[in-house]
């Protein structure tokens, strides 16, 4: 898996900044200098950003998007501006598969945005995009100009074309953004992003938490060998991604041993995703309509995050480990190509195969005794094609792809740290092993009770007297 806190590339942002303080100077002297947009901050990689400490505004413990950043803005007269360039990206779904995807600030998603409640927000959304588009702000309370349903609320924003979204953040709590126009088309092409609103004060539902991670699911019809996702699909994705990663592409959630932690999860494929953690259990403290209330908590290790929603899970660290973290529907943690493969669990074909390999020289045995040969399978692929279960583990291959990670739990993971700190190192005697010893003999339930005359079974079939066997 890949380490993480890779330095934003802010630069080019500074520079921006910089410009704008000039030109708030300069306000009264020059209205083309005021119009300047904040330079828009492109990232180049699909590895975990350390937390953006907020340089400006209200304080608030930063939130650390899986495989993705936090926008920085461009403080402007008490305003927060953003500026999202929605446009073509190339996103490395995992080592060794890229797909084409749309996206915004050169990545899919685009950057979270993170501001606090009553902050008053300014969002310059560019299309360089080949078709016009619009943004929606899920879950925001706003005016409903700037709610950005194309055709409804707004006219679409043409190609090449900048509008201007300003609305003040009146919930603390977690949202998304994604376009409202050919809708079908561009979030299946991986246009979406997360949006946290931190409170302004101490909030009798919101506590404190030592990590807060975020990332939206969402999935991919890429066919192997290709990079486009086909648009038109609706059911038959083969690609389950958190954050536009597939494990082992996805980075670990790294954690201090004690700490309180929050996982922020929105979901925007066409199904739901029961999201399951090992080890732990946690209870889910919100939605994207708010804080729940406590009567409304119950404990949990597994939670359904329907299409459309978002779910915040909550919990104390207290095991240390590397517990899985995966969506429990068994098909949505593997990559392409465990797709149309005929079950042949029983079948003995092995007979077969010499004579099969005269027609077809590459014919392989595959899944007579189960799929988990495919794990270890050096099967030749098309280029840019993720195996179907890849991750491997220190005790061999993890037989997962998709929507899997680990929560890595350490008691010297130091604070604010979120670098990988590798395989856990069990305590002597507390793993499962292989037993060397006799195998005992499983104890039989008698064939009858005691006392009993044998149990009969009568079988009534259509069309026939009754017979007795
Ligand atoms: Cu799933």
């Amino acid at each position: 898996m890949n380490t993480m806190n890779k330095p934003l590339p802010r630069r080019q942002f500074f520079k921006g900044a910089a410009v704008s303080a000039v030109a708030v100077a300069a306000a009264s002297v020059s209205r083309v200098a005021m119009a300047a947009l904040p330079e828009p901050v492109t990232m180049t990689q699909a590895s975990t950003a350390a937390p953006l400490v907020p340089p400006n505004g209200r304080p608030y413990n930063p939130v650390v998007t899986l495989n993705g950043w936090t926008a920085p803005w461009r403080m402007n007269q008490g305003v927060k501006e953003f500026h999202l360039v929605a446009e073509p990206v190339l996103r490395e779904i995992a080592p060794g598969m890229n797909a084409t995807l749309w996206g915004y600030n050169g990545q899919s998603p685009g950057p979270t945005i993170e501001v606090v409640e009553g902050d008053r927000v300014r969002v310059f959304v560019t299309n360089k995009l080949p078709e016009h588009t619009t943004m929606h702000w899920h879950g925001q309370r706003l005016p409903n100009g700037m709610d950005g349903v194309g055709g409804l609320n707004q006219p679409q924003i043409p190609v090449g074309k900048t509008f201007v979204y300003e609305f003040e953040a009146r919930r603390p709590g977690t949202f998304m953004y994604h376009p409202h126009a050919d809708e079908m088309t561009q979030m299946a092409m991986g246009m979406m992003g997360f949006w946290v609103t931190h409170p302004k004060t101490r909030h009798p539902l919101i506590d404190e938490v030592q990590r807060d991670f975020c990332f939206l699911l969402n999935a991919y019809d890429v066919e192997p060998g290709a990079s486009t996702p086909k648009v038109n699909t609706m059911l038959d994705f083969n690609l389950w991604t958190w954050n536009s990663r597939a494990f082992p592409g996805i980075d670990s959630l790294n954690v201090r041993l004690g700490d309180k932690v929050r996982i922020r999860v929105g979901n925007l494929t066409m199904t739901n995703h029961p999201i399951h953690l090992h080890g732990h259990e946690f209870v889910v403290t919100g939605s994207d309509g708010g804080p729940w209330p406590q009567a409304a908590r119950v404990p949990e290790v597994t939670t359904d995050v329907a299409v459309g929603q978002m779910r915040q899970l909550e919990f104390v660290a207290d095991e240390p480990g590397d517990w899985a973290f995966h969506c429990h529907k068994s098909h949505h943690t593997m990559n392409a190509m465990g797709h149309n493969v005929p079950t042949l669990i029983g079948v003995e074909h092995r007979g077969l195969v010499q004579k099969i390999q005269q027609i077809i020289p590459d014919y392989m045995v595959m899944g007579e005794r189960g799929m988990a040969d495919m794990g270890e399978m050096e099967m030749p692929l098309p280029d840019n094609t993720l195996p179907m279960m890849t991750g491997t583990g220190p005790y061999g291959p993890i037989e997962m792809g998709g929507m899997f990670t680990t929560l890595k739990v350490r008691k010297n993971q130091p604070a604010g740290d979120y670098s990988d700190p590798g395989d856990y190192v069990m305590p002597a005697g507390t793993q499962a092993y292989a037993w060397t010893g006799q195998t005992l003999q499983a104890p039989q339930a008698t064939a009858q009770p005691a006392g009993q005359s044998p149990v009969e079974l009568r079988v009534k079939k259509p069309g026939t007297s009754e017979h007795q066997h």
